[in-house]
């Protein structure tokens, strides 16, 4: 083999040869606000892996980490790969029930979690078979260790050499349906989504501040706050509590990142809070990333005219690493996801596989470098997503005549009403529209002749009560259609969503 692949060798060691080893990689927002040099990470990075050795770990036994947005992520996350396992971050937010059913389909034999997730974690693991260490991060219960004295003098050790094609990491997928599915990636993919969305889209620079809303557990965040600002030699900023729209609007305002992430339920929610407030934010961000899910143009364009930066919003998927499908600095048409970012290609096509014609609605397939190696243990799934080169995304889109692509909704969120195809997205952006509305999802639900027709649920902005707001429908009508209109409006508190901001409409649809 020549050169190590082994992507900790370009992600971290590099940045101590090219002499940023005193330039600080990470920088905590909250708690004790601690920082992490490149030169440090790379120092704790082999220590982990060290103590993983010591301990007695071997190459690709997993290691779950069950961690927030604090300086030991990357610690944990580079020393696994530094030593061959494999890290496997999850969303922080799940229930007892689902860590115990991941923790038993990874077979993981190393946890890593946060002191404030002990709680939620602990049940989980009682009866696991493969866990041999609970390492907690701060103060260690009853039945775990402590992280600190796991790794306290263990020698480091420098990055086994590694194929790019070989796998690296897993992430658990549960997209916006079903049960959770370990995505498994390889070396190689990480630096391909820097060399594709990271510098050609996106732009990302050695003087970057960068703080993604989205966590780093999740595909979107892990780009966003880890590969694509170590790629350059970056700052990321962490924030390990929960992203409110103050916290944001706080941290834009006292830690000044240059580059913004965030999902488009935050983007709406950050407007409607400035709104309010009057005035512009206080802020240094030259440039902003959405995805996640759609974002509607409404927002889009509120936001930049509030921020002066605008929200290239793109598209990808935990099986593509990052984004695949993005509007370009400098060129965003809101309500679009724009073109296949350079080193893709994507197909529409219908349920034969054929290509569908210009302003036809099919769904979105996808080729590039960085897609996964499959699921782990799914052998039918994975080959029913996996086609060859091809990875199918189970999104509907449609391309305009000037070849950007609009989102329809997901394969099994759309409906038919009196025969003709409804995006429930579509509907949702026109109920968004409307200013007292901050959020909509909307769901088929049969009229007492059987029949599907749209139905809304509803969240309106804050000091916004129903009476203020007219009537809807006849908004929607007048937007896009008399067939598409909500026949039923329901107002709700808010929408459930998976972690990462999805709108699960599968939940809306059983409530009707
Ligand atoms: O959902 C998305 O658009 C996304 C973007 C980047 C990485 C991962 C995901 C799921």
């Amino acid at each position: 083999m020549g050169e190590s692949e082994n992507a900790a060798v370009y992600f971290v060691d590099r940045h101590v040869e090219e002499g940023r080893a005193d330039k600080v990689a990470f920088r905590e927002a909250d708690g004790r606000k601690r920082s992490l040099t490149y030169g440090q990470l790379a120092e704790e990075a082999s220590r982990f892996a060290g103590a993983l050795y010591r301990h007695g770990v071997r190459r690709e036994e997993r290691i779950a980490m069950i961690v927030r947005d604090q300086i030991e992520f990357p610690v944990v996350f580079w020393g696994a790969l530094k030593a061959g396992a494999i890290p496997v971050p999850l969303n922080t937010l799940l229930s007892s029930a689902v860590y115990e059913d991941i923790l038993n389909d990874s077979r993981a034999s190393i946890l890593v979690v946060s002191e404030q997730l002990w709680e939620v974690v602990e049940p989980a693991v009682q009866g696991n078979r493969f866990l041999r260490a609970i390492l907690v991060i701060g103060e260690a219960p009853r039945g775990t260790e402590s992280y600190a004295e796991f790794i306290r003098d263990a020698p480091p050790q420098p990055a086994v050499e590694a194929h790019g094609d070989e796998l690296a990491f897993w992430l658990y997928s549960s997209g916006s349906t079903g049960t959770p599915k370990g995505v498994r990636h390889v070396h190689a993919s990480l630096k391909a989504t820097v060399d594709t969305f990271g510098r050609q889209v996106l732009g990302i620079r050695e003087d970057d501040t960068v703080y993604s809303v989205a966590k780093m557990f999740f595909a979107y965040g892990l780009g966003n706050a880890m590969s694509f600002p170590m790629a350059v030699g970056a700052t990321t900023i962490l924030y390990g509590g929960r992203p409110t729209p103050d916290a944001a609007l706080e941290i834009m305002k006292t830690e000044r990142p240059t580059v913004f992430c965030a999902v488009p339920t935050l983007y709406a929610a950050l407007v409607a809070a400035q709104e309010k407030a009057g005035g512009k934010p206080d802020h240094a961000i030259r440039i902003c990333t959405s995805a996640g899910e759609a974002l509607p143009r409404e927002v889009g364009e509120r936001w930049e005219k509030l921020w002066g930066a605008e929200i290239v919003d793109g598209v990808g998927s935990t099986e593509m690493l990052h984004i695949f499908l993005s509007n370009r600095p400098g060129d965003c048409v809101y309500g679009t996801s724009g073109l296949a970012v350079p080193g893709y290609e994507v197909r529409l096509v219908d349920e034969h596989d054929e290509d569908v014609a210009e302003g036809e609605v099919g769904e979105l397939l996808v080729r590039g470098p960085s897609s996964a190696d499959g699921y782990w243990n799914r052998r039918s799934k994975s080959m029913s997503t996996f086609q060859g080169h091809w990875t199918r995304t189970g999104d509907k889109y449609e391309r305009t005549p000037a070849g950007r692509f609009v989102y329809c909704g997901r394969t099994d969120d759309m409906f038919k009403v009196s025969g003709i195809w409804v995006s429930p997205f579509e509907v949702e952006q026109a109920l968004v529209e409307h200013p007292g509305v901050l959020e909509a999802a909307v769901v088929p639900k049969a009229d007492d002749k059987g029949l599907e027709k749209p139905k809304a649920f509803v969240v309106l902005k804050s000091g916004t009560c129903a009476e203020d707001v007219g009537d809807l429908k006849e908004f929607v009508k007048q937007k896009i259609g008399m067939w598409k209109y909500p026949r039923w409006i329901e107002f709700v508190d808010d929408l459930p969503k998976t972690a990462t901001g999805k709108i699960q409409r599968f939940k809306l649809r059983e409530s009707v």
